[in-house]
């Protein structure tokens, strides 16, 4: 024992004088460049450290009034509606831990999670959230769709061409609420209805404001008929139910632009 002990010193003194060796024969600008070198990609590393832990944590709902967004909220926060809403006069704004994910070890991030009314007055309060917010959720009611097409449709064509949105590429998530009852269109057809109406809308109104020149970012390609593809941030649709707390798609959107 005493033995090996002895030769491991043996070892680890040679080591040293190796060492002590490389440095003696190196010119000494090389070891100043070498400790600059190591410095700087610790400096980097520290600050690309520090930018992700700035990266903003807020998701906003916006959509119709009565497509569901309260609802969806409280299943967001406590993992029940509780019994009911009213139409809602103020924004909805909680940090919390997802519900669905409370119970989970392990280390998680708090959501900042904004819902904002749909009535046109309050609309503009979305405005004091975008800037900061790491994505959007623009809820449709899946039932009551076709009267509302129209009303949606505008809404959703304001807000991708919110500079606030477009500069930022904010991703939007076209979410079809109210699936549990079996009248609701599918995500599908909602999204080509609504690709249809933003056509119509991009029309008329890049006619208006080539004629007064308004500073407002303009949607999809000339000459091409509108496909949400064709915007500069990623448009995403996906299906809920509030009502039945079925938000996995909503939950996946928000976790995948906001790190756990
Ligand atoms: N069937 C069904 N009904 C729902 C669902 N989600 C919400 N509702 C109903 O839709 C109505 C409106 O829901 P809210 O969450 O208050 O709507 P909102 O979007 O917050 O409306 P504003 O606050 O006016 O902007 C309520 O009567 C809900 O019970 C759902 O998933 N399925
Ligand atoms: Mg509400």
């Amino acid at each position: 024992m005493e033995m090996m002990d002895k030769k491991i010193i043996k070892e680890m003194e040679r080591w040293i004088r190796e060492i002590e060796q490389f440095f003696i024969q190196k010119p000494p600008e090389q070891i100043y460049v070498s400790v600059a070198v190591i410095a700087l990609t610790f400096f980097i590393f520290l600050i690309v450290r520090l930018l992700k832990h700035s990266k903003s944590n807020t998701v906003v709902i916006a959509g119709l009034s009565g497509s569901g967004k309260t609802v969806l909220f409280y299943q967001l926060r406590d993992g029940s509606a509780h019994q009911g809403t009213v139409t809602s006069m103020e924004p909805n704004d909680d940090r919390f831990l997802l519900h669905s994910e409370s119970e989970k070890k392990g280390k998680k991030n708090h959501v900042h999670v904004v819902d904002v009314p749909g009535h046109s007055r309050l609309r503009p309060k979305l405005d004091d959230f975008l800037p900061q917010s790491a994505g959007l959720v623009f809820v449709v009611d899946s039932l009551d769709f076709l009267p509302n097409c129209r009303a949606a449709a505008e809404y959703l064509y304001d807000i991708l061409t919110k500079a606030a949105v477009v500069k930022k590429k904010i991703p939007v998530l076209i979410l079809c609420n109210k699936t549990d009852k079996v009248t609701a269109h599918s995500k599908e057809f909602i999204k080509k209805q609504l690709e249809k109406e933003i056509e119509k809308l991009r029309v008329s109104r890049t006619a208006i404001s080539a004629a007064d020149i308004t500073t407002e970012y303009t949607l999809g390609v000339p000459d091409e008929v509108f496909s949400f593809t064709q915007c500069r941030n990623k448009v995403l649709v996906g299906e809920a139910s509030g009502l039945k707390g079925e938000i996995s798609q909503l939950e996946q959107f928000i976790r995948n632009q906001i790190n756990a």
